[in-house]
């Protein structure tokens, strides 16, 4: 589980032919083929045509606009496609930012890095006062998302986009942290209609 599976459930979901490339984190991610391409050494990366593309949150948003619409799974310019920013974009700066600190406060063997990956936070800045505020501030996210598709069965509204794709991969994630929906029975439905996705539910470890 890394950024990477956000761009293979959006590319899944589009069917759009393309060469996946796995890169080893920390050694696949520092060779200067990979650098010239992405200079912060980090995955997801994409290349169309020539051009270079990073950030998950970027790369869904051009894959979308690319592909998407067409498809109807990416609306065209306009409100919608406001709305489909609105998550796509907070689901890295806001909800993924907090996730990201929860897991700095955790061991690998808990979700905080890769397994088989060494640790990648020294053990006396995990725990304590930072993972608590860090997971609260997890937990109101996932509130939000509740309040959200509490009249809607996805985020846009009664059509699947792939601001579900993206986000739900997020929360998947969240889910491996041990920050499950428990209580918030609108997002769990929500994300339990996300994952049977035929196109998600193939990429199904096991
Ligand atoms: N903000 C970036 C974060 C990407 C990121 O941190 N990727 C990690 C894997 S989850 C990575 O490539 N790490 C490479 C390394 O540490 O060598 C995004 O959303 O794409």
């Amino acid at each position: 589980m890394s950024s990477a599976v956000v761009t293979e459930h959006v590319l899944a979901e589009l069917g759009t032919p393309h060469e996946r490339i796995t890169l080893q984190l920390a050694t696949g991610t520092r060779t200067p083929e990979f650098l010239r391409i992405n200079p912060n050494g980090r995955v997801p990366t994409i290349v169309h045509d020539g051009t270079a593309v990073w950030e998950a949150a970027a790369i869904t948003l051009y894959l979308g606009e690319t592909f998407g619409v067409a498809q109807g799974l990416y609306p065209p310019p306009g409100k919608l496609r406001g709305e489909a920013m609105k998550w796509v974009v907070w689901a890295n700066a806001t909800l993924a930012e907090a996730a990201g600190r929860l897991a700095q406060s955790l061991p690998a063997e808990s979700g905080g890095a890769e397994p088989g990956t060494p640790d990648w936070v020294a053990p006396e800045l995990r725990e304590g006062r930072s993972a608590s505020v860090a997971r609260d501030n997890v937990l109101a996210c996932l509130r939000v998302l509740d309040a959200a598709v509490a009249d809607r069965p996805f985020l846009l509204g009664e059509g699947y986009s792939l601001a579900d794709t993206h986000l739900s991969t997020y929360v998947a994630w969240i889910g491996l942290m041990g920050v499950g929906l428990d209580g918030l029975p609108h997002a769990a439905a929500w994300h339990a209609r996300c994952t049977a996705r035929p196109a998600i539910a193939r990429l199904a470890p096991g």
